[in-house]
């Protein structure tokens, strides 16, 4: 296996809407490269990459799959990503390791949702960009229309590099604007041959040349020296300033491709290999401590790792990037994320499924090993020494919870299991389990990642399972004083029990004054668990209770505090009073007055007008300005109150409190209504009362459920 040094080594992820065709581009890559001698086709569910079961079932990518190519003396490694938005946990790390984004555009739909929510997470990672506009085979492709829209929605960095002369069926010739030559292909795609610019072309490649000449001087007050001397620059002049363009993100050259007929992609892997930065290039990687790391050769071997694979045979398998220094098979490493260490033993680099063993790894490079012992995605493992941690991957927050249940509750625990595996290898499926409804709830990016998580339960662990609405995590409070009393007495054979509670309670609010009209010997202040608070006061007189049964009067309050008299969801925020009862001197004892304390404050609370709280959201949701009267409407039906609107570029901006119970599935429902444009992410913000004809609603459907218990 031939072994590259950093400077000949580039990393590039491959982004783009669903469909555009990346997973066809890396094929060809390969093809092109002469690392394969067939092209595989999706259709035929034999490329390289999406060669996992679901993938060929869906006809499209699921993972984000590394596959490597050689061009002239250069190793590139390209990740495949999924253009699926639900699958940005895929792809978000991808990008991540990669030092140049390749960004595919549909020459026949131009700038699709799927790009828009993409570029936003490349936004986020600051990389250089190539633009390849594909598909200009199709009958409908249109590269100008494709590139008026990359420049309207990604400005005036987008640059052209190549043109077609011609798009649709008969593509097959393109301007090259660097070079000043027109590639011609034959029908099988492949090698093409180089001919002048014709007459006819001449004017339009004249005047995108300068463009792209004033693209490239702009960057360096040499080239831009030169280019005013001379009023020209060669092609080394305008690699080196598209470089300096590329790393400040000030340009995006555009490039032409059809993946499907293997048109184009031995140019792109040229400019690649020439003019895109090698990991050297780019600058030091922050650090959690603050500090930097340079990708530099002599520097210490440091790894990051970027996906989590868990093989039924193999067992854990790791893809990493060598950060710093080089790595030899058989080092041992610090896991700076646990503290522990690791063996990396076998080493290999990847191209699909398929691992071919190396024995050392250049910085800069990507590579895998097996069976480390407790690292995870977004972990930096170095060589022993100073501490080095790279800082960590931050993937979305979940847009869907779901309440997931195996279908056959025996498996439960099989279940379980699966899923800490799956969440190993993708870290946006979130687990929480919810002690107060003991609901397992997963969260995850939407329909098509929930069906996914489905699927894989299904075929790869044998596991059916159901989903549900979580449970919404009410609360309980009163609104005004109420007294009440209770006498518990079990006086039939055997011993006895008697215990006679008096208490008044009250809505707790912080500051409030002592109780009037009892004199207050003890009091207890509870954090509850689920929020709010319980002060308890023990304002006994004359002994008719004694002390000792004290902490069973508030074991029995806070036993029906957890489970409220409304609808069974914890009470929070009350002040309870224990100013008065009776004792019999032998059968009373802890049962009886927790039994009384408990039943005491059940009447009390249901005659203090209780109120159910819900929890209310704060959510912001983004869509395009064109839809976003649906989208209002939409957020009004669901009690949401408008806390205000601004713009954002082509978006608005609402942000609302939105009660949690009127949300589930929102993501699905907004996707919908913006055709998959908006996004929106939620916080939890604050308990408030239920509106009346809910409450009654909520209160009377868990009676009906109590009596069916
Ligand atoms: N006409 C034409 N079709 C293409 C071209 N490139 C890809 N396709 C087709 O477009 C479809 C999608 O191609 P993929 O390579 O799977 O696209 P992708 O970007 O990987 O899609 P995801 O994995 O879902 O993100 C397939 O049917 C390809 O055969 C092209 O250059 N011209
Ligand atoms: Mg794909």
């Amino acid at each position: 296996m031939k072994v590259f040094d950093e400077k000949h080594i580039k990393n590039v992820v491959l982004l783009g809407s669903h469909g555009s065709g990346k997973t066809t581009l890396a094929e060809t890559m390969l093809f092109e490269a002469g690392l394969i001698t067939r092209r595989g086709r999706v259709e035929d569910k034999n490329t390289v990459s999406d060669f996992h079961e679901i993938e060929h079932e869906r006809g499209s990518s699921v993972y984000s799959t590394v596959l490597h190519t050689e061009w002239r003396n250069y190793k590139i490694n390209i990740i495949d990503t999924p253009g699926l938005d639900d699958l940005v946990g895929e792809t978000i790390p991808a990008l991540r390791v990669a030092d140049t984004c390749v960004l595919l555009l549909n020459g026949h739909h131009g700038v699709e949702v799927g790009t828009d929510l993409v570029w936003e997470h490349m936004q986020r990672y600051d990389r250089p960009v190539i633009i390849a506009v594909n598909q200009l085979d199709h009958p409908n492709a249109d590269f100008d229309a494709t590139v008026a829209q990359a420049k309207e929605h990604f400005g005036s960095a987008v640059t052209v590099m190549q043109y077609p002369v011609e798009s649709g069926e008969g593509f097959h010739r393109i301007i090259d604007l660097l070079k000043m030559t027109m590639y011609v292909f034959k029908d099988q795609g492949g090698k093409p041959e180089k001919q002048p610019i014709p007459e006819s072309e001449k004017e339009r490649a004249d005047a995108l040349h300068k463009e792209l000449v004033e693209k490239a001087a702009e960057n360096d007050e040499t080239l831009m020296e030169h280019y005013f001397d001379k009023g020209e620059l060669d092609e080394d002049e305008m690699r080196q300033g598209l470089k300096q363009g590329m790393m400040k993100r000030t340009c995006f050259p555009v490039f032409c491709l059809s993946a499907l007929r293997n048109m184009g992609s031995g140019r792109l892997m040229g400019y690649i290999d020439n003019v895109a930065p090698s990991a050297l290039e780019m600058p030091a990687e922050p650090l959690v401590d603050g500090g930097e790391l340079a990708c530099r050769a002599d520097g210490p071997a440091v790894l990051f790792t970027f996906k989590t694979m868990v093989e039924p045979r193999t067992g854990q398998i790791t893809l990493f990037k060598v950060m710093s220094g080089e790595l030899k098979e058989g080092t041992e490493m610090v896991n700076d994320n646990t503290g522990g260490t690791e063996r990396v033993g076998q080493l290999f680099i990847v191209d699909g499924k398929d691992r071919k063993p190396v024995e050392k790894l250049a910085a800069g490079d990507i590579g895998g090993t097996l069976k480390l012992k407790e690292t995870a995605t977004a972990h930096t493992l170095h060589a022993p020494g100073r501490s080095i941690k790279l800082m960590p991957i931050a993937f979305p927050e979940p847009r869907l919870r779901q309440v997931i249940r195996a279908t056959d509750q025996k498996l439960e625990e099989k279940l379980h299991a699966a899923l800490l595996e799956i969440q190993k290898e993708d870290p946006t499926i979130v687990m929480q389990y919810m002690r107060e409804s003991s609901e397992q709830v997963i969260g995850c990016q939407g329909e098509l990642h929930l069906n996914l998580l489905k699927w894989r339960l299904s075929h790869q662990y044998k596991v059916e399972v159901a989903f549900s609405a979580p449970r919404i995590p009410y609360r309980e409070t009163i609104r005004r004083p109420a007294a009440a009393s209770y006498r518990h007495k079990k006086q039939t054979g055997g011993a006895g029990q008697f215990g006679e509670v008096h208490l008044r309670i009250e809505p707790w609010y912080e500051g409030m004054p002592k109780p009037d009209g009892v004199s207050v010997r003890d009091e207890q202040v509870n954090e509850l668990p689920t929020g709010g608070k319980l002060v308890f006061l023990n304002c006994i007189v004359g002994g008719v209770i004694d002390n000792k049964f004290m902490p069973s009067i508030l074991k029995g309050v806070m036993e029906k505090m957890e489970k409220g008299p409304l609808t069974g969801s914890p009470a929070r925020d009350v002040r309870v009073i224990v100013h008065d009862g009776k004792m019999h001197p032998v059968d009373s004892n802890d049962i009886s007055f927790k039994i009384a304390g408990l039943q005491a404050f059940r009447e009390a609370f249901t005659n203090a007008d209780p109120q159910l709280l819900e929890p209310i959201q704060e959510v912001e949701v983004r869509v395009p300005e064109d839809l976003m009267g649906d989208v209002m409407t939409d957020l009004q039906n669901r009690r949401s109150v408008v806390l205000g609107v601004e713009g954002q570029g082509r978006y608005q901006i609402i942000r609302t409190h939105t009660p949690l119970a009127e949300l589930d599935r929102y993501s699905t429902t907004l996707r919908s209504l913006t055709q998959g444009r908006g996004t929106y992410r939620e916080k939890f913000h604050a308990y408030q009362p239920v509106p009346h004809e809910l409450q009654q609603k909520l209160v009377s459907g868990h009676k009906e459920e109590e009596v069916m218990v």
